[in-house]
């Protein structure tokens, strides 16, 4: 029943094109429409509901998954929002994208589905083959891959992996623990459970795991009453905009930021709590699309390597082709790729690629049940064929181009109310001059069907699929200058 039920919409998905002319994912609705206040009647009731069972307050609406399509998010009153934000940067190719419902149509990956092992012991047959095909693949020139289930489970794993590789740097030849390496680190004492630190930036989110919450620095709401660790946090770089105006301005930044690196990486050395990594967003994007130089990575990634520390860039966000490139790093033609790049997101998989160093010796060190699952790997399959075939990186760079060209223009017709356009590829924010208005200016393009995301105090944030096209940039573009001109 389930399967004919898929097989249809598969069919059909190929049938409704007529709605919409030349688009990527058809079957789309041509433009937003709003038939209710949001939320409207149906999400209310539900969300009351839900709320009985727990802390609801974060939802905004109930989507129809069954309905949404495309880069449309439909409601359950009826709402067909076009979503520049995607389940906060999550969804590849848009809503039941033909190629992704297929492919459970097919027995063995269903099974692969249904029977979901725990990868790290009884791992199917097809597993280092689809580990090889699918996401070695893609790798930013790094030669492991470990999988996991979300970006915080990746980052925090992808830790534990700076630490141990950074263990067995000291320990050198002698790979053994010694006895009371084995009963301290029983009791969370060292040398067994040595004091060790990551160094990141304020205005980092790195995920809300105890660990990678230690590095987290975005929002205060995220870490209040969390016992953390004391490490290293540097100040990641702010600059001024446009950045071709404020160059030496913002390299001296750059070179603030740098020397504080320095400077933490030494104090917490003689504090006896050295740095074993350094954790990075190549644009920090909880905190507030903030960007950092090439030059800024290239050096960051320099000092890392001169005080043995482990140098992990955080993909979560910016990966999977949303900048124009598959990595963002990318773009920074650093002197070798980093030693860890984490994943998530529109990946649909987690997981981080490493380098052989950071593989540990032992099995065991870096595991759990699931290690992720495989029926993600089947569906990043079909994501990354789609991408390969349809030139989706190069439609992200026209698209992003033709989104950023738009928002410029508005900020300098309204320098009054916005500032600071930027981003790579489709991967965009600009600056509201006060939060308030950042959210009213939010929440009046929901109204007219358009949902963007925030993000730091001020910043509004586009996310949009990889199928999001030139002709949904002008509706967003258009609800936009709406909603700008319309701001008392
Ligand atoms: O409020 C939240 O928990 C949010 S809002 C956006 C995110 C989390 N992003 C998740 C994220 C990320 O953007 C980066 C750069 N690194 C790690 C994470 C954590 O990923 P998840 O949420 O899958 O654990």
């Amino acid at each position: 029943m389930w399967a004919r039920h898929i097989n249809s919409i598969v069919q059909n998905a190929g049938k409704t094109g007529s709605r919409t002319a030349a688009t990527l994912v058809q079957g789309e609705p041509k433009q937003p429409s709003i038939k209710t206040d949001i939320p409207g009647p149906n999400s209310k009731k539900l969300l009351e509901e839900l709320n009985s069972i727990n802390q609801s307050g974060s939802v905004q609406l109930f989507a129809d998954y069954d309905k949404s399509i495309g880069n449309y998010l439909i409601d359950v009153d009826g709402n067909e929002f076009l979503d520049a934000f995607t389940q906060i940067s999550s969804v590849p190719l848009g809503y039941n994208h033909p190629e992704m419902l297929k492919v459970f149509t097919d027995e063995s990956k269903l099974k692969a589905l249904v029977n979901r092992p725990a990868l790290g012991v009884f791992p199917g047959n097809y597993w280092p083959s689809k580990l090889k095909s699918v996401l070695l693949a893609a790798s930013p020139g790094l030669p492991n891959v470990t999988t996991m289930m979300c970006g915080s489970c990746s980052n925090e794993n992808a830790y534990k992996s700076l630490f141990i590789t950074y263990r067995k740097h000291q320990r050198g030849e002698n790979v053994n623990f010694s006895e009371l390496e084995n009963t301290s680190c029983m009791i969370n004492q060292p040398p067994g459970a040595p004091q060790l630190s990551i160094l990141s930036f304020h205005g980092a989110f790195h995920g809300r795991t105890m660990g990678t919450l230690a590095t987290t620095h975005s929002k205060a709401i995220h870490k209040l009453d969390i016992p953390s660790l004391d490490w290293p946090i540097a100040h990641f770089p702010k600059y001024k905009y446009p950045l071709e105006e404020n160059i030496r301005e913002n390299k001296a930044e750059d070179d603030k930021c740098l020397a504080e690196v320095e400077d933490l990486i030494e104090k917490y050395n003689k504090k006896g709590v050295p740095v074993a990594g350094i954790v990075i967003e190549p644009i920090q994007s909880e905190g507030g699309d903030n960007e950092a130089s090439p030059e800024f990575f290239q050096r960051l990634q320099k000092i890392a390597k001169k005080h043995g520390a482990g140098f992990l860039i955080d993909e979560v966000q910016t990966g999977a082709g949303t900048t124009g490139k598959m990595w963002c790093h990318e773009h920074f033609n650093l002197e070798s790729p980093p030693d860890i790049v984490s994943f998530s997101k529109k990946m649909l998989i987690g997981g981080f690629y490493h380098s052989l160093d950071q593989r540990p010796q032992q099995p065991y060190r870096i595991f759990n049940t699931w290690l992720g699952d495989p029926g993600k790997i089947f569906l990043l399959e079909a994501v990354l064929k789609v991408v390969k075939e349809q030139n989706l990186l190069n439609q992200v760079i026209k698209t992003g181009a033709k989104l950023k060209s738009g928002i410029l223009a508005l900020e300098k017709e309204y320098s009054n109310l916005l500032n600071s356009t930027r981003g790579r590829g489709s991967f965009l924010a600009v600056n509201a001059t006060t939060s308030a208005l950042r959210d009213d200016i939010i929440g009046r393009l929901k109204k007219k069907g358009v949902i963007v995301g925030s993000c730091g105090d001020h910043s509004i944030r586009l996310r949009p699929a990889l199928t999001f096209q030139e002709h949904h940039a002008d509706i967003l573009l258009d609800r936009f200058r709406e909603v700008v001109r319309e701001t008392k």
